[in-house]
C-alpha cells in the first residue's frame, strides 16, 4: 500500500481523541513539562504563522511526552477585541457569534494538524467563566489601590473609537488600524505597574541565556530606569513677581548632576503649567504664545520627528550652587511626561543641548576636561573644570558627590526615574470584559460585589461603529450601588485584552474540575509553573510579556499565587513566516493558507517543511518545492517499511558488517546523538531532519535487514515528535507501537569506520578521491592520493602536503 496520509492522518487522530492521549496526568509526583505556544486570537482561520508556532511547540510537547514526563500542552482563544466588532459592522454578525463560530472552524484545522493539545484545558477568554474571575482579580487590585481611575491625557484612536495604552502606540500610530492617534483629556483606569518596575527590571537577571537576549534588552529599555538627581530652580525676585508669587520654581531631573556647574539655560515643556500660567496671563507675546500652544498639542512622537524649536520664556532663575541668574525658555524636546517636564541644559555635554544652545546663540561652559570642540557637545569622561571645590574630581566619581552635596544643603535628592508608565486598561469597546465598578451619587466608584460577578456583556446591542455599544445600551448601565443600594451606573469601559492573556497560563494549570470555583488553584500554578518552554512572536516582546510577568507578582502579592517569580522560565521567539521575502500577510495579498496544503500533502508535511525549512528563531522563506521535498522524503519513510523483518530493535555485532552497513549504521546514531541537544536546547529541527534524511539514504544503500530495521526503528522515534501521524502508523504496523525511547542507547563503536573516504585537490582544485584504512598515516594517505591524482602533478613541484582529517588532502 502506498502512502496515503489522509487516511493514516484521520486514524491517528480519532485514536489520540478517543484515548484522551495528551491529557496531563493529576499525579504531581511526577517530573513535569509545561509547554505553552501563545494562544491565538480567532480570527477565522489559522495562517501559516500559527501552524510554526503549533509544529515547534508540539515537537516540544511530543518529545517530552516520549522522555516520560506529565506534559501540559494547553490552547485557548485570546477571544476579546475589536475585529469582533469590526466583523459585526461590516457583516451584521453579533461579535459573540462571529467569535464562537471562529473558534470552532480553528479548533478543527488545529485537530487536522495533529496537534497534542490538551482538550480539557481548552477555553476562550470571553468566557464568561473566565470573565468572573478575571473580574475578582481587578477588584482586588482596586481595594489594595494597585488600581485606580483618573483623569489624564490618553492615547486616542479615533478609528477604533478607543484608547490605547502607551505601549499600543508604534510611531505615533495606533498599533492595530496604524491611525494617528491623537491626545485626549478623559478619564480612565490604570494599574500601577510602576510599582514593580524595579523588581520587573530587577528579575530580568534570572531570564538570563534563557530568554532571547534582545527581548530582554527592549523590556529593560521600556522600563528605562535612570538614576540621578532631582532639585529645584528657583525663580529670581522679579521673576517671581511676575507670575503673581505663584510659583517658587521648577523641579529638574538630571542623570548628569556632575555637569552642574555648566547649566546655561532651562527649558520647560510645552505644557509645563508654568508655561501655561505665562500664556493664560498674557506675559507672552501673543504670536510666541500661539506658537507654543501649537508645539504643547503635537504627540510626542511628532515632536521627536520635528526640528527643535524653542521660545524664551522671559524669566530667570538662579543656579541652586552659584546663585547665578539663567533664562527659562521652553522646548519641544522637553517631555511633559517625565523627570518634573523640565530640564536643566548643559550645551558643552549634552548633544541636543548643544544643537538648542547653537540655533539660538545661547551661552556655552565647560565643566569636563577632555574636548572644547566647537562643533559637538563632549559625552565622554574626564575631570571636571570650572566647578568650584570639586573641579579635579573624576567626573563619574563627582555625580555621587554632587548629589551627596545637594542632600546635605537640602537643597534636592538623589532619585530613581522611570520611562514605564501606568498602564491604561479602559477601552471604550464592546467586545471586552466589563470593568466591574459602579459609579454612585452618594458612594462615588464602588466595586461591584464579588457575589455578583460576573459582570456579563448584554447581547442585545447594537454595533455601528459609532461611540461605545454599552453606553448607548438603553438599560444595561443602570444597577444598584453594591454599598448602599441606591440607584447607580455601571461603568461602561472595558479591559484592554491584554489583562486577558496576562493570567491564561495560571488558568491553563489549575485543574478544570476546579475552574467552577475558583480562578486560578495554588497547588496545581506551584506544579506547573514556571512554563518550562513559552514559544510566540517576536511582537510580544514588550507588552505581552511585560503585562504577564507584572501580573504575575501581582497575583502574588494578593495572595492568589505564591513562590512563582517569573511566569515563563524559557522564551523561544519564532521567526517571521514571508513569502517572496516579504512578512505573509492580506494586505500584501501573499498569504499561504495552510487548509489546501495539507489537504493535498498531509499534516505531517505541513509540520515538517515547517521545521526543515529554517531553525525557528529565524525567519522561513515559503517555497513551493521544499514542500515537495518534505512530502517526498515521508513517502519514502513510508514507502521503506517493507524493509523491516524483525519487529523489534535487533542487537547487532558490528564486527559482521560490511562498509556501506557501517556507514549507515553511523549516520543513523549520528541523527541520534544530536537529537537531545535539538529537542531540549538548541531546537535546532533542521538539522536533526538533515540528519535523519542523510541516515536514510544510507539506509537504502545497504541491504542488511537487521541494520535496517535498527535504522527504521530509531529514526521513527527521532521523527515521531515532527511527523506524528505517519511514524505512530509505521511503529504500529512494525514494532508494535513500542515506546522505547529511554532505551535506545548511543553505541559508539558504530562511529569507529573501517575506511574513511577523502577528497583530493591540487592546487584547491578538486580532482579525485580516496578511500584508505581508518587508521592509515599521513604518509600512507599522501601517497595514496598523489597516486590517484598524478595525471594533474605530471611535471609539478610539490611544495606543500595538506590533510585534513576525514575530509580532504590537498597538494
Ligand atoms: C542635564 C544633562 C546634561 C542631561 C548632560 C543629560 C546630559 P534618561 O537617561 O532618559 O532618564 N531630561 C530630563 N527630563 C526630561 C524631560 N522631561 N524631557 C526631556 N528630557 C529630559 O535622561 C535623563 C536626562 O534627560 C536628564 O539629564 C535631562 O538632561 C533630560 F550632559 O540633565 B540631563
Ligand atoms: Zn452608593
Amino acid at each position: 500500500m502506498s502512502y496515503n496520509p489522509s487516511e493514516i492522518e484521520a486514524k491517528w487522530q480519532k485514536i489520540w481523541s478517543e484515548k484522551g492521549a495528551f491529557e496531563p496526568l493529576d499525579d504531581k509526583s511526577l517530573p513535569k513539562k509545561y509547554i505553552l505556544s501563545m494562544f491565538p486570537f480567532p480570527s477565522g482561520r489559522l495562517h501559516m504563522g500559527h501552524v510554526r508556532n503549533y509544529a515547534i511547540g508540539d515537537a516540544m510537547a511530543r518529545y517530552y511526552r516520549k522522555q516520560n514526563y506529565n506534559v501540559l500542552h494547553p490552547i485557548g482563544w485570546d477571544a476579546f477585541g475589536m475585529p469582533a466588532e469590526n466583523a459585526a459592522i461590516k457583516h451584521g454578525r453579533h461579535p459573540k457569534d462571529w467569535t464562537y463560530s471562529n473558534i470552532d472552524y480553528m479548533r478543527k484545522e488545529l485537530n487536522t494538524l495533529g496537534l497534542s493539545f490538551s482538550k480539557t484545558r481548552e477555553f476562550a477568554t470571553c468566557d464568561e467563566l473566565y470573565t468572573k474571575w478575571e473580574q475578582e482579580f481587578i477588584i482586588k487590585m482596586f481595594e489594595e489601590k494597585l488600581l485606580y481611575r483618573e483623569s489624564t491625557t490618553v492615547n486616542w484612536c479615533e478609528d477604533c473609537h478607543t484608547v490605547l495604552a502607551n505601549e499600543q502606540v508604534e510611531e505615533g500610530c495606533c498599533w492595530r488600524c496604524s491611525n494617528e492617534i491623537q491626545l485626549k483629556e478623559m478619564p480612565g483606569y490604570y494599574i500601577n505597574i510602576v510599582k514593580y518596575a524595579d523588581e520587573l527590571l530587577e528579575d530580568l537577571k534570572l531570564l538570563e541565556g534563557k530568554w532571547p537576549s534582545q527581548v530582554l534588552a527592549m523590556q529593560s529599555n521600556w522600563i528605562g530606569k535612570s538614576q540621578g538627581l532631582e532639585f529645584a530652580f528657583k525663580f529670581s525676585p522679579d521673576s517671581k513677581e511676575k507670575l503673581e508669587n505663584k510659583f517658587e520654581g521648577f523641579e529638574v531631573f538630571t542623570t548628569r548632576s556632575d555637569t552642574i556647574y555648566g547649566v546655561t539655560y532651562t527649558a520647560l515643556a510645552p505644557e509645563h503649567p508654568i508655561v501655561k500660567a505665562l500664556i493664560k496671563n498674557e506675559l507672552l507675546n501673543a504670536n510666541v504664545a500661539e506658537k507654543i500652544t501649537a508645539m504643547g498639542n503635537m504627540t510626542e512622537i511628532e515632536r521627536a520627528k520635528a526640528d527643535k524649536e524653542g521660545y524664551d520664556l522671559g524669566i530667570r532663575v538662579n543656579h541652586p550652587l552659584t546663585g547665578e541668574e539663567i533664562s527659562v525658555w521652553t522646548a519641544n524636546f522637553v517631555l511633559a511626561s517625565y523627570g518634573g517636564g523640565a530640564v536643566m541644559s548643559v550645551p558643552t555635554h549634552d548633544q541636543r543641548d548643544f544643537e538648542f544652545a547653537k540655533q539660538y546663540d545661547l551661552p556655552l561652559k565647560f565643566v569636563i576636561s577632555g574636548g572644547s570642540n566647537e562643533n559637538e557637545a563632549y559625552t565622554g569622561e574626564g575631570e571636571l573644570i570650572n566647578s568650584d571645590s570639586f573641579t579635579g574630581m573624576k567626573n563619574m566619581e563627582a555625580k555621587a558627590e554632587i548629589i551627596k552635596y545637594f542632600e546635605e544643603q537640602g537643597l534636592g535628592k538623589g532619585t530613581t526615574n522611570y520611562k514605564l508608565r501606568n498602564w491604561g486598561i479602559s477601552r471604550q469597546r464592546y467586545w471586552g470584559a466589563p470593568i466591574p465598578f459602579v459609579h454612585c451619587d452618594s458612594c462615588g466608584l464602588v466595586a461591584e460585589k464579588v457575589k455578583n460577578l460576573p459582570i456579563a456583556l448584554p447581547e442585545d446591542v447594537e454595533i455601528t461603529g459609532e461611540g461605545n455599544p454599552l453606553e448607548n445600551h438603553p438599560t444595561w448601565s443602570k444597577c444598584v450601588c453594591p454599598n448602599c443600594g441606591e440607584d447607580a451606573r455601571r461603568e461602561t469601559d472595558t479591559l484592554d485584552t491584554f489583562v486577558q492573556s496576562s493570567w491564561y497560563q495560571f488558568r491553563y494549570a489549575t485543574h478544570p474540575d476546579k475552574w467552577n470555583s475558583m480562578g486560578i488553584d495554588r497547588d496545581d500554578v506551584n506544579y506547573w509553573l514556571g512554563v518550562d518552554q513559552y514559544i510566540g512572536g517576536i511582537e510580544h516582546a514588550i507588552l505581552h510579556l511585560l503585562y504577564a510577568r507584572f501580573f504575575t507578582k501581582a497575583l502574588r502579592d494578593l495572595g492568589f499565587i505564591e513562590n512563582i517569580k517569573e511566569p515563563f522560565d524559557n522564551l523561544l521567539t519564532q521567526g517571521m513566516v514571508l513569502k517572496n521575502g516579504e512578512k505573509m500577510s492580506k494586505s500584501k495579498g501573499n498569504v499561504v493558507d495552510p487548509d489546501p496544503l495539507i489537504e493535498k500533502y498531509g499534516a505531517d508535511t505541513a509540520r515538517l517543511f515547517t521545521l526543515f525549512a529554517a531553525p525557528p528563531q529565524k525567519e522561513l522563506e515559503w517555497n513551493d518545492s521544499a514542500v515537495e521535498g518534505a512530502f517526498r522524503f515521508i513517502k519514502k519513510l513510508y514507502d521503506r517499511k517493507s524493509k523491516v523483518i524483525s519487529n523489534f530493535m535487533p542487537t547487532i555485532d558490528q564486527t559482521t558488517l560490511n562498509k556501506e552497513e557501517k556507514i549507515a549504521r553511523a549516520k543513523v546514531y549520528e541523527a541520534l546523538k544530536k537529537s537531545t541537544d535539538v529537542y531540549e536546547k538548541s531546537f535546532a529541527f533542521n538539522t536533526l531532519i538533515a540528519a535523519c534524511m542523510e541516515a536514510l539514504n544510507a539506509l537504502d544503500k545497504q541491504k542488511n535487514e537487521q541494520v535496517w530495521s535498527e535504522g527504521m526503528y530509531i529514526l521513527l522515534h527521532l521523527l515521531e515528535p515532527i511527523t506524528p501521524h505517519v511514524c505512530a502508523e509505521l511503529s504500529e504496523e512494525l514494532f508494535s507501537s513500542e515506546n522505547l525511547a529511554n532505551k535506545i542507547e548511543i553505541i559508539e563503536e558504530v562511529f569507529v569506520q573501517d575506511t574513511v573516504t577523502l577528497g583530493v585537490s591540487v592546487n584547491g582544485k578538486r580532482r579525485g578521491e580516496i578511500e584508505v584504512s581508518s587508521t592509515a598515516s599521513k604518509d600512507e594517505i599522501v601517497e595514496e592520493a598523489k597516486l590517484t591524482v598524478a595525471k594533474w602533478l605530471d611535471g609539478k613541484n610539490i611544495v606543500k602536503e595538506i590533510v585534513v582529517p576525514n575530509k580532504l588532502v590537498n597538494l
